[in-house]
């Protein structure tokens, strides 16, 4: 277990010579499970009040946040957002979704690697639930870590950019595994890089077979539309269940 964070790595290799392995599993199990309680009570106000809810995962600078600014945007007037931002410091983009009108609560994790259930339960504290569609929460970025957590979500959407190297869901299979979809943002750059797109969904599909993939650059717009169909039709699927 990650000694910083309380997240789940195999560290047998770097634990045993100063801790007994039974003990570190027992830590971990404690830690996820109570966890876990949590995010059910989540899951259970969200499903209460519609709430179609949707955790961003990915590497640092990737385009969480400069994905939901465009989405906002466009999608402004037919559904109502709120935003949970985390990051380990700053209120940076907090202030880049609050400039959208959309209301937005920054979390700061200080040297947490990840977001948890608990923060997030308090962190809807500060919304109108009754009154919102899609709740959007940007987590951490860190492809590691935000993949055991769960947080209450309907589903982890894994951003990954073509600048990071189509290989990315076979070294960090954990995170590709536990979201169910990707989308594979600033295909606008593809002209100047060596990424193979169509490598990259292979590899994906070899982690999880049922992953669903959508390709698209916030920068130029294209393909933000099957992106906000599928939206769309998540929420009113939620709101009406
Ligand atoms: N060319 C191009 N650049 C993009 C695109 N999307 C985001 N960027 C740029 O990528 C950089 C990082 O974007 P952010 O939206 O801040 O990324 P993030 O994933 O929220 O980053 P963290 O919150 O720090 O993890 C910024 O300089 C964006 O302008 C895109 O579609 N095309
Ligand atoms: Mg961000």
């Amino acid at each position: 277990m990650c000694i910083d964070c309380g997240c789940p790595t195999p560290t047998e290799e770097h634990h045993h010579h100063h801790e007994p392995a039974a003990k570190t599993v027992r830590i971990e199990e404690n830690l996820l499970a109570k966890n876990d309680r949590l995010a059910a009570k989540n899951r259970a106000l969200f499903s209460e009040k519609g709430l179609f809810v949707l955790n961003l995962v990915s590497s640092p600078g990737s385009g969480k946040t400069s994905i939901l600014e465009r989405t906002l945007t466009d999608l402004r007037g037919e559904i109502d957002f709120a935003v949970l931002e985390g990051d380990q410091q700053t209120a940076n983009d907090a202030d880049r979704i609050a400039a959208t009108g959309v209301p937005v609560k920054q979390i700061n994790t200080g040297s947490g690697c990840h977001l948890d259930a608990h923060m997030v339960g308090h962190g809807v504290e500060h919304f109108d639930l009754q009154a919102t569609g899609i709740l959007m929460i940007e987590n951490v970025g860190n492809l590691v870590c935000p993949a055991s957590f769960d947080l209450g979500e309907d589903h982890k959407v894994a951003v990954l950019s073509v600048t990071e190297g189509e290989d990315k869901p076979l070294k960090y299979p954990g995170m590709f595994h536990a979201a169910d979809l990707m989308l594979i943002n600033k295909i606008d750059l593809l002209p100047h890089l060596r990424f193979d797109v169509e490598k990259c969904k292979a590899f994906a599909r070899q982690v999880n077979p049922d992953i669903r993939i959508f390709e698209l650059s916030c920068h130029s717009g294209e393909g933000m539309d099957q992106w906000y169909d599928w939206l769309k039709e998540q929420a009113s699927k939620k709101r009406n269940s």
